[in-house]
């Protein structure tokens, strides 16, 4: 075990430590065939999605105290929230883009550029008011990397779980004996045996569980301390942490509208998705639960 106290770490080192985590910026790399088709949009945007998740998942090992957690957990909450974590990414790249979503230096959209997705236009206009709210609010980066690390660890749903293995294997810990243990170290994640189950039974998961409602404390310490830092009234400070974190809703609200049109547009065959943001969906959605474990 990694005796690391993570209370010891001060406010500022915290942020300081999810600062150099951030993800380097990403770049679509695609000629993007205009005008867009219904299909060519959204296997770019998938395209992208994939490429982000990779990195998504070395961003969370960064967090201080993230790898501590049980590897259940570290998937669990990974599953969960993903789509709200490039949701948030995708809002900070725009912030100050009035009327365009910033997906990449090499792939931007405007608002008036119409309609060719079905329902996304919805999905849209959501996030660019959800978008416009941060630039009122004129975010700073240390409170952004705060609430993306809030997202993470603030999963509500800690207590199901769905789905397969491959973000199980990019998580744990290299082994020399990884596959000959795969199967009976981590069997406890396979579908059939732990499907939905309703609470950590042991001890490991019960101590994972308080790590990580201590994880939380240290986000929480450290968004307050960045509000701080900004020269504002104490009132005005705690306003602005209920605003800021109310607008955390929103994104989670954005995110399951972004989950439903991406399980239908992978249903319709309008685009295939691919393993491992497959896997992702399948935890979000009904599907997941009755796959199969391919391992
Ligand atoms: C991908 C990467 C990322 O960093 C963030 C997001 C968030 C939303 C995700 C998307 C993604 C992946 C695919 C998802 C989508 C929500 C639903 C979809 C999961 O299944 C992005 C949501 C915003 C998408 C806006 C797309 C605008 C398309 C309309 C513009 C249009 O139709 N045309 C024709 C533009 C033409 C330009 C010439």
């Amino acid at each position: 075990a990694n005796h690391v106290h993570h209370s010891a770490m001060s406010p500022e080192e915290f942020i300081s430590r999810i600062m150099e985590a951030e993800p380097p910026e990403i770049y679509l790399m695609e000629d993007l065939k205009k005008p867009f088709t219904e299909a060519s949009m959204m296997m770019s945007l998938t395209n992208l999605a994939d490429k982000e998740l990779v990195l998504m998942i070395s961003w969370a090992k960064k967090i201080p105290g993230f790898v501590d957690l049980s590897l259940a957990d570290q998937i669990h909450l990974l599953k969960c929230c993903w789509l709200e974590i490039l949701m948030l990414g995708l809002m900070w790249r725009s912030v100050d883009h009035p009327g365009k979503l910033i997906f990449s230096p090499d792939f931007k959209l405007n608002r008036e550029e119409g309609q060719c997705v079905e329902g996304i236009m919805e999905i849209f206009d959501m996030l660019l008011a959800a978008t416009s709210r941060f630039r009122e609010l004129k975010l700073q980066r240390e409170e952004y990397v705060c609430l993306k690390a809030m997202i993470l660890l603030n999963s509500t749903e800690l207590n199901r779980f769905c789905g397969g293995n491959q973000l199980l294997d990019t998580l744990k810990p290299d082994c020399p004996h990884k596959s000959a243990r795969h199967g009976e170290m981590y069997s406890i994640f396979r579908p059939d045996t732990d499907l939905c189950s309703s609470s950590p039974q042991t001890a490991e998961e019960l101590e994972s569980r308080n790590k990580l409602l201590r994880l939380l404390d240290s986000v929480i310490d450290a968004l307050v301390w960045a509000i701080s830092k900004l020269g504002l009234s104490t009132q005005q400070q705690t306003l602005r942490l209920g605003h800021l974190t109310m607008l955390l809703s929103h994104i989670r609200h954005v995110s399951n509208k972004g989950m439903d049109h991406l399980s239908t547009m992978k249903r319709k065959n309008v685009v295939l998705v691919y393993d491992l943001l497959l896997e992702m969906l399948d935890a979000n959605t009904s599907s997941g639960c009755s796959q199969p474990s391919s391992s």
